[in-house]
C-alpha cells in the first residue's frame, strides 16, 4: 500500500514538474530556423557598420496588431519596429483574433518582454484547449483590457541595446517580425 502511495505522489510531482517545465520552455524557448538566423546575422553586420544616429531618445508610440497575411497564416501588422537606440517602446498590442490567443513575446539578446493576449474563450494552438483564466505572464507594467475577440495590451520597453531581434507569438511560432535597434551616439544608459 505505502508503495503506491508513493509512486503515485511521485507520478504526481512528475507531471506537475512537467507541465510547469511545459510552461516555462514555451516562454523561454525561441526558436529561430537557420535561415532566417544568417539573414538576422547579416542584417546584425549591416546595422553594426553603419554610422550611429545621434537623436536624444524619446518615446515611440508603436502600434502591432495581428491580422491574417495573405497566405491565411497569423502574422503581426507592422512585423517591423525601427526605433533608436535609448527610445522607449510605448507598445500598443492588439488581438481581434475571435479564435487564437496571441503573444508579442520579445525574448532576444538583453530583452524580455511580453503582452500576452489571451482570454477566456480563445483557444491555445499549442494545446488545443481553451483558455479559462485570464493571462498570468505579461510583463510589468502591462495593462490588458477587453475580451476574447477584442484585445488591447499596452506596455513599453527601452531599448537599450542597438541591434535585430525577433519578436514572435509563442502560440505560433511562424507570427514573428523584427524590432531593429539603431546604434544612437545620444544615448548613454
Ligand atoms: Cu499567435
Amino acid at each position: 500500500m505505502g508503495v503506491w502511495v508513493a509512486i503515485g505522489i511521485s507520478l504526481a510531482a512528475l507531471i506537475f514538474a512537467m507541465a510547469v517545465y511545459t510552461e516555462v520552455a514555451t516562454m523561454n524557448t525561441v526558436q529561430v530556423p537557420a535561415d532566417l538566423t544568417q539573414q538576422l546575422n547579416n542584417l546584425q553586420s549591416i546595422i553594426g557598420s553603419m554610422p550611429a544616429v545621434n537623436q536624444t531618445p524619446t518615446t515611440r508610440n508603436v502600434l502591432v496588431e495581428w491580422a491574417m497575411d495573405a497566405a491565411g497564416l497569423d502574422s503581426f501588422t507592422p512585423n517591423l519596429i525601427v526605433v533608436n537606440q535609448g527610445d522607449t517602446v510605448a507598445l500598443t498590442f492588439i488581438n481581434n483574433d475571435t479564435g487564437d490567443g496571441h503573444t508579442f513575446t520579445l525574448i532576444s539578446g538583453s530583452y524580455n518582454f511580453q503582452i500576452n493576449l489571451t482570454a477566456n474563450g480563445l483557444q491555445n494552438s499549442l494545446t488545443g484547449q481553451n483558455f479559462t483564466t485570464p493571462p498570468t505572464n505579461n510583463s510589468p507594467g502591462v495593462t490588458i483590457t477587453g475580451s476574447a475577440g477584442n484585445l488591447t495590451g499596452v506596455g513599453s520597453f527601452v531599448a537599450t541595446n542597438p541591434g535585430v531581434y525577433r519578436f514572435l507569438c509563442v502560440y505560433h511560432r511562424f507570427m514573428y517580425g523584427y524590432l531593429v535597434v539603431l546604434p544612437n551616439s545620444a544615448y548613454s544608459p
